[in-house]
């Protein structure tokens, strides 16, 4: 049983490690309440975790992407080196007069000396270099460990450089110390994106339905497949933060009726914030399989209540489902009954048991790397999750509406539909959506996974590349769900055709059968 299971992954701890580690692994007894797990603390040092730091959430995560941003890292070489497009978010120039600049790595390259003497004037020195060699619109900071701790003051540098330059600069504190994980930087990402670039540009966007996509960073294309199906049905999307997507796009995306949100764990600080400033609603989407692309999509056009783009949603459907339709009945004959386990991130872990669902297969265990409670058990546990020294050190700012941009009308139609029983800011978390009896797991440790792998042999395991090589050798395939192992796009229709064929032809060959680790 999946009790005994907890156990034996749990018995080899020594007792304080077990009691810490006990609480982030759970049977999900009762999906519909689900109980309250241990999330966003801090990993046992000794304990081999899959996660990563502030400052790989803040730039490598959700600031990197934006292509036409030159971003610089302040710090020793290999931060630069080890964010650069290491995620697989593709980037492609839409309009004339456009730059990428994603091919490139910047850094300030800090030395012991500037470590000693401090770094600020290496940092003015690398902006106005790469001022002068490229003349970008914007040019972002990322602080490392070491300036944290030496104390430059990024700031000031970038005020300065911009009133010197007049672009605009801007830096981000997101020391890779801060907070328990990545999810720190994410945090701080949002509250720089939101003070240095949204609401700069209000020219007006003519269209009917215009939404921005938060949460949704183009891994393997998948933002490029959600822009066809939305060009498909006619809504507009102004940004899609940030996949695939320009600094004039970001600075222009308040203009947007409505914010659909992908990743929760990542940007609902956005959310809130363009809510509270413009008045512009959000509500939880996942363009990640077939059932989840169709409901969002239903969703998005009963928003908008206009019965035109509630029957062109309707026909789009209809039409990307005949090409969907014979590849899941067929893959369903071999997929259908076989297990499979989902350790991933900040919202892939659920987001893909759509997928799953799609192809008749169970997932027996999930969990998130660095989420947070509610992403876990959902919004309503909000109030009551405590707010410890980790999260402490990281900024909160202050929004309040905007007296002349707030848009009065958008809180209005917010208001009746919700009236009507239309949900905004609603996630209801992974724990609701998986059976009764599997196991959820936060930040696993590979000794865990291993007795997992031992207990359970599922037939397939998400997971990222710091588990992959240990899986396989035991005889399982591993899917990379944060890099695709360079497939994909796996979102929307075409998207879930691509991952229904991988993943029947993973768990379809025989070769994990027939391996045999040198050692058994
Ligand atoms: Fe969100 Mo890897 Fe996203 Fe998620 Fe986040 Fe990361 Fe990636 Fe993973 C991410 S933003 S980089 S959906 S695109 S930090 S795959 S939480 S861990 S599951």
């Amino acid at each position: 049983s999946a009790a005994e299971a907890r156990e034996q992954m749990l018995e080899a701890y020594p007792k304080k490690t077990l009691r810490k580690r006990g609480k982030q692994m759970l049977v999900n007894t009762d999906p519909k309440s689900p109980a309250e797990i241990g999330a966003n603390s801090r990993t046992v040092p000794g304990i081999i975790t899959q996660r990563g730091c502030s400052y790989a959430g803040c730039k490598g995560v959700v600031i990197g992407p934006i292509y036409d941003v030159l971003h610089i890292t302040h710090g020793p070489i290999g931060c630069g080196w080890y964010s650069w497009l290491s995620r697989r978010n593709m980037n492609k120039i839409r309009k004339e007069g456009e730059t990428n600049y994603l091919q490139y790595s910047m850094s300030t390259d800090m030395q012991e000396d500037h470590i000693v003497f401090g770094g600020e004037k290496q940092l003015a020195a690398a902006i106005q270099e790469a001022y002068d060699e490229f003349k970008p619109k914007a040019i972002s900071v990322y602080a490392t460990c070491p300036v944290g701790l030496i104390g430059d003051d990024i700031h000031s540098v970038c005020r300065n450089m911009k009133e010197k330059l007049g672009i605009n600069v801007f830096g981000f504190s997101c020391e890779g110390y801060k907070g328990v994980s990545q999810s720190a930087g994410h945090h701080i990402a949002n509250n720089g994106v939101f003070k240095h670039m949204i609401g700069l540009d209000d020219t007006p966007v003519e269209a009917k339905y215009k939404i921005n996509i938060l949460g949704e960073y183009n891994i393997g294309g998948d933002a490029w497949e959600i822009d066809r199906i939305f060009a498909r049905c006619g809504i507009k999307i102004i940004g899609t933060l940030s996949g695939g997507v320009s600094y004039d796009d970001i600075t222009n995306c308040h203009m947007a009726d409505l914010n659909v949100v992908m990743c929760h764990r990542s940007i609902n600080y956005m959310a809130e914030m363009m809510e509270t400033k413009f008045g512009i609603p959000w509500f939880k989407v996942n363009f990640i399989g077939i059932e989840g692309t169709k409901k969002s999509l239903r969703k998005i056009a009963e928003y908008f209540g206009d019965k035109e783009l509630i029957d062109k949603v309707e026909e789009v459907i209809a039409a990307e489902m005949a090409e969907v339709r014979p590849v899941v009945e067929d893959v369903r004959k071999r997929t259908a009954g076989k297990t499979a386990a989902l350790f991933v991130g900040g919202s892939r872990a659920h987001h893909y048991q759509d997928l799953f669902t799609d192809m008749d297969m169970q997932v027996i265990a999930a969990g998130y790397e660095f989420a947070h409670r509610d992403d876990y058990e959902g919004r309503d546990v909000l109030p009551s999750i405590k707010v410890d020294a980790d999260s402490r050190n990281i900024e909160e700012i202050t929004v309040e509406a905007d007296p002349e941009r707030y848009n009065m009308s958008h809180a209005e139609r917010k208001k009746s539909l919700e009236e009507a029983g239309f949900t905004f800011e609603d996630y209801e978390g992974m724990m609701r959506q998986m059976a009764k009896d599997t196991l959820v797991i936060d930040d696993i440790s590979h000794h865990e996974l291993e007795k997992l792998i031992e207990l359970y042999k599922p037939d397939i395991i998400g997971s990222g590349v710091k588990d992959k090589y240990v899986i396989e050798k035991m005889g399982v395939p591993c899917k990379q769900l944060h890099s695709y192992d360079y497939g994909g796009p796996y979102a929307g229709f075409k998207g879930a055709i691509n991952f229904f064929k991988e993943i029947d032809r993973m768990t379809s060959s025989n070769i994990w059968k027939l391996t045999r680790a040198p050692w058994q």
